[in-house]
């Protein structure tokens, strides 16, 4: 029960869709972005992220996912490296996972509120991991809604830092990634990106 990456439809912008964009048509980058609703485990694809913890050695939520799927060999790499700052990325294996690799990334914890240093660090959190993912040459990657689970990040908030920061890298190193897959797993978090990616990704 796998997806292969033929399977995730490109998300196609729509034309004459919303006024206030926040970026031009970037046609370089068509055919980069997807959205896709459903568990990231299943994802056979290059690289998929995870929202892990500075320990690294698994938790809930999705990284709870992860390890279970991979199976412990993921752990006992993990454990060899020594944890992981909030915002930075390590690569590992994917083990059991049909994704050849697993970038672990820390998000911030949010449940004290949202300041600059949150944001900046859920922004390094997005542009680690794609640079983790290039320099291991690994051309599809999946994001799950880093840090709006248990860490409490207001999912409004999140997508617009998670929608920017891919932007912003892409534009300047299209070359570098084939696809970006946007994994979300709540009904809410499908709208929240629907209604948002025009707004990053518009069609003109
Ligand atoms: N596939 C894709 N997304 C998923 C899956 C899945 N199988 N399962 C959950 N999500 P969270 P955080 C979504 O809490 O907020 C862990 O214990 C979920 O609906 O997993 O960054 C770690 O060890 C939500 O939208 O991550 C840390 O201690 C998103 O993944 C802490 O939680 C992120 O929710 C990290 O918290």
């Amino acid at each position: 029960d796998f997806v292969p990456l033929h399977d995730i439809s490109v998300w196609t912008p729509t034309a004459g869709g919303s006024e206030k964009t926040v970026y031009p048509r970037n046609k370089k980058l068509d055919n980069k972005i997807s959205l896709y609703s459903g568990d990231i485990t299943k994802l056979e694809i290059d690289a998929i992220v995870n929202a892990a913890n500075k320990t690294l050695l698994g938790g809930g939520g999705v990284d709870g996912a992860i390890h279970r799927a991979a199976g412990p060999m993921l752990k006992q790499e993990c454990a060899s490296l020594h944890g992981c700052e909030t915002g930075e990325a390590k690569i590992t294996c994917g083990y059991g996972l049909p994704a050849k690799y697993v970038i672990h990334t820390v998000g911030p914890i949010a449940q004290g509120g949202v300041g600059d240093e949150e944001k900046k660090a859920l922004r390094s959190c997005y542009k680690n991991s794609m640079n983790a993912a290039a320099k291991n040459n690994a051309r599809s990657v999946a994001f799950p809604c880093i840090s709006t689970g248990v860490y409490g990040y207001p999912p409004e908030q999140a997508v617009h830092k998670a929608l920017a920061t891919v932007r912003e890298y892409l534009d300047e190193h299209h070359d570098k990634l084939d696809r970006v897959i946007f994994c979300v797993f709540l009904p809410t978090d499908k709208e929240l990106y629907m209604k948002t990616l025009p707004l990053y990704f518009p069609a003109e």
